[in-house]
């Protein structure tokens, strides 16, 4: 399922996004960027372990919630890592919208930057951080669809959605946002 935004593409497919050929995998990370379970684990043991050590060369710091930084991509077929930090959710009521809003066009600035093609986002913070899944899918698509209009450069922005339940989610959003 796609839809054109401007000059780029913003496309849905369910399935596994280690195996995406495309310039740029964003990770749903931690704060320390010290790895994990889900996305996360699965991006690690597919990369290698050489992206854990140049995570931690080069951010010793971690990585802000709402923000983004990139590395190289070890072993996958992409070339860049964005290691993004989503929010917890906590309710909604403090500021979880526009952090995860925040996250995502994080990962596009950085996709320009680093002169990618395209980009694929798996659905942030929706696994072990609790954000139920038809509000981050409005979330993650309106700041894309919003962002991408606002870019002269094509972009492809594919979101891998992992199981049919989150697939579903994004699809009914995404088929609102064209009404
Ligand atoms: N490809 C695409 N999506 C996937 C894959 C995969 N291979 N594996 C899981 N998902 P989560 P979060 C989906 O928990 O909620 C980690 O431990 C999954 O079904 O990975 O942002 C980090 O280190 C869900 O829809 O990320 C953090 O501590 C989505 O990816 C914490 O979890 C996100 O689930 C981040 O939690």
């Amino acid at each position: 399922m796609f839809v054109h935004v401007g000059n780029s593409r913003l496309e849905l497919v369910q399935g596994d996004i280690t195996a995406q050929a495309i310039d740029a995998i964003v990770n749903a990370a931690n704060a320390r960027l010290a790895g994990g379970g889900g996305v996360d684990g699965a991006i690690h043991r597919a990369a290698g372990p050489d992206l854990l050590s140049e995570t931690g060369r080069l951010y010793p710091q971690g990585c802000a919630t709402g923000s983004a930084v990139a590395t190289t991509a070890g072993r996958l077929t992409a070339k860049h890592v964005f290691h993004a930090v989503g929010p917890v959710w906590r309710g909604g009521g403090v500021g979880e919208p526009e952090l995860l809003a925040g996250v995502h066009r994080c990962c596009l600035r950085l996709a320009l930057e680093h002169d990618c093609c395209g980009i694929a986002f798996p659905a942030i913070s929706t696994g072990v951080y609790g954000y139920p899944k038809d509000l981050a899918a409005e979330t993650a698509l309106g700041a894309t669809r919003a962002f991408l209009r606002t870019t002269p450069a094509p972009l492809l922005v594919r979101f891998v959605l992992f199981d049919s339940g989150t697939f579903g989610a994004f699809a009914r959003v995404l088929e609102s946002l064209l009404d």
